[in-house]
């Protein structure tokens, strides 16, 4: 490869993070080995016709036997961060009480790869693996399961702290809450609006608790974050019935986490939208000022807009937002229609919709001034294919990144201060209620042998790594 040249700036930030992101539940496997007991998903995945063609993340990836090939692939592609997540039923198997020290130690197996081959370790909390003993507690309708969360953010801490530098609490609590207790699409599967909002505080109230706890336990150094899927919401037209319906989604998507994070309130609109749902009875005195302690930088993942409109009186929209069949994830019923974003569409169906990222970012640079930003996911599902060869051609992705990597390049250009990019995902992993069938990775995975095959787009990001510059 050509040198790449010091003496010209490049295109992103001086000290600009490049990553890649993963969860445990979606690589690991090795579901019942070293002392894990199942988590919510592992009993959801379990329940017929919850996850497409019955898969679940009992062998997944099998990172947790590969980690170390896994880690040599991430030096080789240049990666100089590594986001994953911890299993909470590795590392605490009763959701409360001891910590099982195999399953640590596996964290400290692989901290310890990365740190040898230069790669940042960035550790989330939560990404959705609630054990099920928790869950048979009332998991997160549950003020309890908190505290519990702030118990083992303690214990992961205080063994893995002094190595992994920045750590975030919760990944995408609007995904646990409204996916999990709305719509039902995620696990435990629930479908009340009620029991979404409960879950939504309880989670915010665990994301506090577990900044107090990882404040006592890490350096002073350490970095403490949360990333958020925020929605990038568009008004179809500047008609005011269609600004409300902006309005009432962004309070439901973004300000109903915003502002209890960093302003320490609900916001008036989001309460009264949501009145006849709940009363609120559930924040008691005290959780907000838990909820707001200061965190060091807000991580946000984008994938997609959300472009909506007033609901036509002429024909109502049904409790859908265009997922035939599936029950609307919005805990009230918001009178908005959800419209697709023009452009193509990845093999999810999500619109490609660069602009919507750049959107996002400015508004967070004017609402948050000052607040370090990490794109914390970006990416895409495509289906890919091999050549006779067995090279794996994703040229699909390889657009989606440069449109995305360009929009934050021209979001850091006009001052927002974005530090750091991850690519969803490193590898094709457990996609959710979607099983295997849809591949997220730069690193293909035949789930039969487990072989690893960088795709065109892993060399892609490699070489935009590697210079620090969009190809022209
Ligand atoms: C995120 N939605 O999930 C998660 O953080 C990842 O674990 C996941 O694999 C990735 O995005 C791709 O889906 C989401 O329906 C799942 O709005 C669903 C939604 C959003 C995010």
């Amino acid at each position: 490869p050509a040198p790449v040249r010091t003496d010209v700036p490049t295109d992103f930030p001086v000290g600009f993070v490049w990553g890649a992101a993963t969860a445990a539940y979606q690589i690991e496997g090795a579901a019942a080995e070293g002392g894990r007991t199942p988590s919510i998903w592992d009993t959801f995945s379990r329940t017929p016709g919850k996850v497409r063609n019955g898969d679940t993340g009992d062998i997944a990836a099998d990172h947790y036997h590969r980690y170390r090939e896994d880690v040599a692939l991430m030096a080789e592609l240049g990666l100089g961060a590594y986001r994953f997540s911890l299993a909470w039923p590795r590392i605490q198997p009763a959701g409360s009480g001891p910590a099982n020290e195999a399953g640590l130690d596996f964290y400290d197996r692989l901290v310890d790869e990365l740190l040898a081959k230069g790669i940042t370790p960035v550790a989330t909390l939560y990404h959705w693996d609630l054990p099920q003993t928790l869950e048979d507690a009332g998991g997160w309708l549950n003020r309890d399961t908190a505290y519990r969360f702030a118990e083992y953010a303690t214990i992961a801490a205080r063994r893995l702290g002094d190595r992994i530098p920045t750590w975030t609490t919760l990944n995408e609590p609007w995904c646990s809450a409204f996916l999990g207790y709305g719509s039902g699409v995620h696990a435990p599967g629930r479908t009340s609006p009620a029991e979404a909002l409960t879950a939504h505080h309880h989670l915010l109230l665990a994301h506090g608790l577990g900044v107090g706890a990882l404040r006592a336990e890490l350096p002073a150094t350490a970095q403490v974050s949360l990333t958020l899927n925020l929605a990038a919401v568009r008004p179809l037209s500047t008609e005011p019935a269609d600004l409300d319906a902006a309005r009432r989604i962004d309070g439901l998507a973004n300000r109903i986490f915003l502002d209890p994070v960093f302003r320490g309130s609900y916001p008036a609109d989001v309460l009264a939208d949501t009145a006849e749902v709940t009363d609120w009875a559930f924040v008691h005195d005290g959780d907000l000022a838990e909820i707001s302690r200061p965190i060091d930088s807000l991580g946000i993942n984008y994938y997609t807009p959300t472009v909506v409109a007033a609901d036509d009186p002429e024909h109502p929209a049904p409790r859908q937002d265009g997922h035939a069949g599936e029950l609307s994830p919005w805990p009230a019923d918001t009178g908005v229609r959800f419209l697709p974003a023009e452009g193509s569409r990845t093999a999810m169906g999500w619109p490609v919709d660069a602009d919507g990222l750049y959107e996002l970012l400015t508004r967070l640079r004017d609402d948050l001034p000052g607040l370090p930003l990490l794109v914390t996911e970006n990416g895409a599902a495509y289906d890919d294919y091999s050549d006779p060869s067995g090279a794996v051609h994703d040229p699909e992705r390889v657009a989606y990144l440069h449109g995305h990597l360009d929009a934050v390049r021209r979001a850091a250009a006009d001052g927002v201060p974005v530090r750091g990019y991850f690519l969803w995902s490193l590898l094709d992993n457990f996609e959710w209620a979607y099983g295997y069938s849809k591949r997220f990775g730069m690193v293909h995975v035949d789930f039969a042998s487990q072989r690893r095959t960088p795709k065109d787009s892993a060399r892609w990001y490699a070489e935009v790594i590697r210079t620090g510059r969009l190809p022209r």
